[in-house]
């Protein structure tokens, strides 16, 4: 029963491989981009300032790059993180581990380093291969920096593979740190940038992902299905191997030399310092927390499992000298001068995503996400659209007042954050008139019976929001003619999404297209004709047909 189970994932994931490459091969990444970017986009008057510090931009970040579907069964593979550097991304996850490989030639193993998810079923790929599809595609779509942050797990040994293939397959686009540098993503352009911990550091350090993965083998033990028993065991044991052959206290100097951004471990803000790099530190520090880990820390949340978000001053309040206890703004502050990485938590095994908009509000800037193709990633949408900012070079510059001025006027922002009681500065308003193109998609019927949801994300939660259009019965050409308006607290962060569905009572309502926009960069006051993507994140063309959406934007100030 298992084999036969792995047999019908390895068919399901040779046709994926098959499709993506079909898709690389025909641009479909940078076109969606371009087209959705020239129909509803301003072009700008002058080019971005790329001369910020690192710390000062928000970075188009994804999970787990190597993966192509679940974060189980699914395959690693060089395409998937091709995929995800031609949709704009700056931010390449590669979780490494040594590996004994078996040569014909010289009649022995000899040491190897693979990536995969460890503990899992996910296969896996030589890093050389991973690293050779980041040379080849990493500046195709942009040519601002990559950052390749490693989940290391390797010895010496295969730190030392990794630091030789990185210097050997990437030759003089790797960044080799020196003192005095400048490091702006202008500075960097057409380098990739390493991020790991340095081990000779932190040797006590658990910077990684995988706290989660015995949830996980924990939560697929619970399915009944009896393949899924022995794949529930296979998980167990494959785990028990992986922390058996886990290295803490190796110290490795090869890698050192190479890495960039620092992981360290960062449990508490509350003794946090304003401050904010010139650009020229020769090393900045980066920490990663789960969504959750996140809030808890920002002050969004209090307890796990507590859904009701509380502010900061009132959690102090009620809990003097917690040791959780810090300022209202001090991610805010923290994030001036380290990046801060925010990653899925361990119970999204379908490669679903978290709502990245508190993490962007609080002033993190690797915002981690799953970027495999799922059904409804309505927060993936809202990174893409994020990310068409600033001619879509995967660098957008934090709002102002979260990179400069005091710790008053933070602490201010931050409070009002956690309160939703930011001042309002623009409605958006938002004139849905009309869709068309479809020529398939809907099922069974003649034709679909169309509706629209319109979301506000990016942003503090009081500017969040979706409303629902009417729906238009039975029409490939729906006239809606409706508008929504959207009070925004924050602009500079604001996404809009419209997603199309056909209304289906009997078998659940079927996907028709969505796009997602920077509400910043919008052309106003003028109506609009904006191509519609698919799941995929590429033009919806099912049947041969392009979808479009007739739209118009227009602001109104706050009096
Ligand atoms: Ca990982
Ligand atoms: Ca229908």
């Amino acid at each position: 029963m298992a084999s036969l189970f792995k047999k019908s994932v390895a068919a399901v994931m040779g046709l994926r491989e098959k499709q993506e490459k079909k898709r690389l091969q025909a641009n479909a990444y940078e076109d969606a981009l371009k087209a959705v970017a020239d129909a509803a986009l301003n072009p700008g008057d002058e080019a971005p300032n790329l001369s910020l510090p690192l710390t000062s931009y928000y970075i188009n970040s994804s999970h787990n790059t190597y993966l192509n579907g679940d974060q189980l069964t699914s395959h690693s593979s060089p395409d998937s993180v091709a995929r995800v550097l031609r949709l704009g991304c700056r931010v390449v996850e590669l979780d490494c581990y040594d590996y004994k490989q078996y040569s014909m030639k010289q009649r022995g193993y000899h040491a190897s380093v693979i990536v995969t998810h460890g503990g899992t079923l996910c296969t896996k790929c030589k890093f050389k291969r991973m690293i050779a599809a980041i040379a080849e595609n990493a500046f195709f779509t942009t040519d601002c920096p990559v950052i390749v942050t490693l989940e290391n797990h390797c010895k010496a040994e295969g730190q030392k593979i990794i630091a030789d293939t990185l210097r050997g397959v990437l030759g003089d686009k790797l960044y080799i740190p020196k003192a005095g540098d400048m490091i702006t993503p202008e500075s960097l352009k057409g380098k990739v940038i390493i991020r790991d911990k340095r081990k000779d550091d932190e040797d006590k350090d658990k910077d990684r992902d995988d706290g989660d993965e015995s949830k996980v083998a924990k939560k697929h033990k619970r399915r009944s299905q009896e393949e899924e028993k022995a794949l529930a065991e296979h998980l167990e044991d494959a785990k028990k191997k992986v922390e058996e052959e886990d290295p803490e206290e190796e110290v490795a100097t090869f890698l050192r030399d190479l890495i960039y951004v620092r992981n360290t471990k960062t449990k508490s803000l509350k003794d946090v310092q304003i401050s904010t790099l010139t650009g020229k530190e020769p090393f900045v520090t980066s920490s990663s927390w789960n969504e959750r880990k996140h809030k808890k820390l920002a002050g969004l949340k209090v307890k796990k499992g507590l859904k009701k978000e509380l502010s900061a001053i009132e959690h102090s309040l009620h809990s003097p000298g917690s040791s959780e206890e810090a300022r209202p703004g001090a991610m805010e502050a923290w994030t001036r001068s380290a990046l801060a990485r925010v990653y899925p938590a361990g119970h999204r095994i379908k490669s679903d995503n978290y709502d990245p908009s508190d993490a962007w509000a609080t002033g993190c800037q690797i915002v981690a996400l799953n970027m495999q193709v799922t059904p409804e990633d309505n927060p993936l949408y809202t990174n893409w659209g994020f990310f068409l900012r600033k001619g879509g070079c995967g660098y957008v510059p934090k709002p102002q007042f979260l990179r400069e001025g005091s710790f008053d006027e933070l602490d201010q922002y931050a409070s009002g954050l956690r309160t939703q009681s930011l001042p309002i500065k623009q409605t958006l308003k938002v004139n849905l008139k009309s869709a068309r193109g479809w020529t398939k998609g809907w099922g069974m019927e003649e034709a679909p019976d169309v509706y629209c949801v319109v979301s506000i994300a990016g942003g503090p939660k009081q500017d969040r929001g979706h409303r629902k259009s009417k729906t238009a019965n039975n029409t490939k050409s729906p006239q809606f003619n409706e508008t929504f308006s959207f009070p925004l607290s924050v602009p500079e962060l604001a996404v809009v999404t419209l997603e199309f569905w056909d209304d289906d009572t009997v078998s659940g309502d079927d996907y028709l297209g969505h796009v997602s926009l920077p509400v910043q960069e919008v052309k106003l006051a003028r109506d609009l004709t904006i191509p519609l993507l698919s799941e995929s994140l590429t033009l919806w063309t099912k049947g041969g047909g392009q979808a479009f959406v007739k739209v118009r934007f227009d602001f109104e100030e706050a009096s």
